[in-house]
């Protein structure tokens, strides 16, 4: 794989409109300073041109590993971090202002493979898997959409049937984000009776395959598969055994939907930093551009929707630290920050003028990252529906 470098300088600094960086304690300022300094390092000088080949740079895996992005929540004792949700969300952000690509494999490590081993897993399972998964020496990926059932996942039809000494799994996943590569995957699956239950699926188990997906035109630095299950034999003791029904699944969902929500409005910090100074250097009949009204209209609609964002998501991670934050809150928190993200990529692309669809900027692979990003872990719409359900107690989801 290619290991070419932009001697591009990466000039990033974050946007604080309303002195956001007061609520922060010096823990997390550190936290945000080191994750700069390594994606500068490490993400900004190789991103494009993975981007361009639409190849995954998986030599960022130890890195991100040894910054603790994977996990970061988890307890020490199982190779987590053990940090507060404010810090993993800094994290994200400052990861996703690299990539939304590499910003996914670390949150589908943390919050969907992770976590659902800490939270729904046997001690034995804990200990076997998480210290591994935090240092990035295993990689995960989750199995809940399959290629039916995407936003209604209760209908899901991959099954486990008890078979005496095992258990055997049949059906197929969709949509994957590192299954190609992935050593483990936490799969949902129906038993006899229709429960949605979790079992973990080793690369290698006979049957189990992983064709990657080809011809994305977003999130291209992140590998995406499909995970296909004919007649697989699961030992016993690979299957979660706190995990009853969707509300396990989907409360993984939270933790991810979190993160996205800190995390999206990386890119978009980086798409208003990039086309600020653009702005201002750039002179069209005699003047910067900066100095035009319709060109200010869009930068101070920016920093302002950019502000309100970052209060949304910082108040967000003060509940979710106290452990009160509803998956209704994240929703809204996930659906904002993404429109918030997305519509100011689109209008920072056009202040770059031709340059903005070039890869001299991170804009245009900004923008096509959110496609993705507004559709996975539940589309635009879903969240909206989830609001809306929660405001008026009527479910608009129909079926
Ligand atoms: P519904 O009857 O509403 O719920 C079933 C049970 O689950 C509970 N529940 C939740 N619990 C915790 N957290 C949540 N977010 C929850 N949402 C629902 C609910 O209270 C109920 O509990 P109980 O005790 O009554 O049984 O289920 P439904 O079938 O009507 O569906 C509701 C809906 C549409 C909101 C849900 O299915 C949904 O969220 N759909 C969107 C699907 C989705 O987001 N898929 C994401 C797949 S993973 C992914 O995209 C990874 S991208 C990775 C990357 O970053 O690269
Ligand atoms: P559909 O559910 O078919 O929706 C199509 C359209 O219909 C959408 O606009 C939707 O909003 C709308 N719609 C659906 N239902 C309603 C309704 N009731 N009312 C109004 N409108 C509705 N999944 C995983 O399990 N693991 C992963 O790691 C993962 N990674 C992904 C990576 C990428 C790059 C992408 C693109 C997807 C990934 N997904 C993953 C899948 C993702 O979660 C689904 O794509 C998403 O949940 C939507 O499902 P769908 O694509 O089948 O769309």
């Amino acid at each position: 794989m290619s290991q070419k470098k932009s001697l591009k300088k990466d000039l990033y600094k974050h946007p604080d409109y309303y002195l956001m960086d007061d609520l922060l304690t010096p823990e997390h300022q550190l936290i945000r300073s080191t994750l700069r300094d390594w994606v500068k390092a490490e993400i900004t000088p190789i991103i494009e041109d993975f981007a361009q080949r639409a190849a995954c740079p998986k030599q960022l895996i130890k890195g991100l590993g040894e910054m603790a992005a994977f996990g970061p929540t988890i307890p020490i004792e199982y190779g987590g971090a053990g940090l507060d949700y404010i810090s993993y969300g800094i994290m994200m952000q400052e990861i996703e202002r690299g990539d939304s690509g590499i910003r996914s494999m670390a949150s589908v490590q943390g919050s969907l493979v992770m976590y659902p081993i800490f939270t729904f897993g046997s001690e034995e399972q804990k200990q076997k898997y998480l210290p591994k998964l935090a240092t990035g020496e295993l990689i995960g990926c989750f199995g809940l959409t399959e290629p039916n059932h995407g936003s209604d996942p209760s209908g899901l039809s991959t099954n486990i049937k008890d078979a005496g000494a095992h258990f055997i799994l049949n059906g197929s996943k969709m949509w994957i984000s590192n299954a190609p590569f992935a050593d483990i995957a936490v799969i949902w699956a129906k038993n006899e009776n229709g429960i949605v239950r979790g079992v973990i699926v080793e690369r290698g188990f006979e049957g189990f395959t992983t064709p990657e997906t080809h011809g994305k035109w977003s999130l291209r630095t992140s590998a995406t598969g499909e995970l296909v299950f004919d007649n697989v034999k699961i030992p016993k003791e690979n299957i979660l055994p706190n995990a009853q029904g969707l509300k396990a699944p989907l409360s993984c969902l939270n933790q991810a939907r979190f993160g996205i929500a800190w995390g999206v409005l990386g890119a978009a910090m980086d798409c208003y930093d990039v086309a600020l100074r653009y702005a201002k250097d750039r002179k069209q009949f005699n003047k910067p551009i900066a100095s035009f009204q319709l060109q200010q209209k869009k930068l101070a609609e920016m920093i302002t929707e950019i502000t309100k964002a970052q209060l949304l998501v910082w108040r967000l991670g003060v509940l979710k630290n106290e452990g009160s934050a509803t998956p209704a809150q994240i929703s809204m928190a996930k659906r904002n920050s993404v429109e918030t993200s997305i519509n100011i990529a689109r209008e920072a692309r056009q202040i770059l003028g031709a340059m903005g669809i070039t890869s001299e900027y991170p804009i245009m692979r900004h923008m096509m990252n959110l496609e993705s990003v507004i559709t996975y872990e539940g589309t635009h719409d879903i969240h909206l529906l989830i609001t809306g359900m929660d405001i008026t107690g009527e479910n608009a989801f129909g079926g």
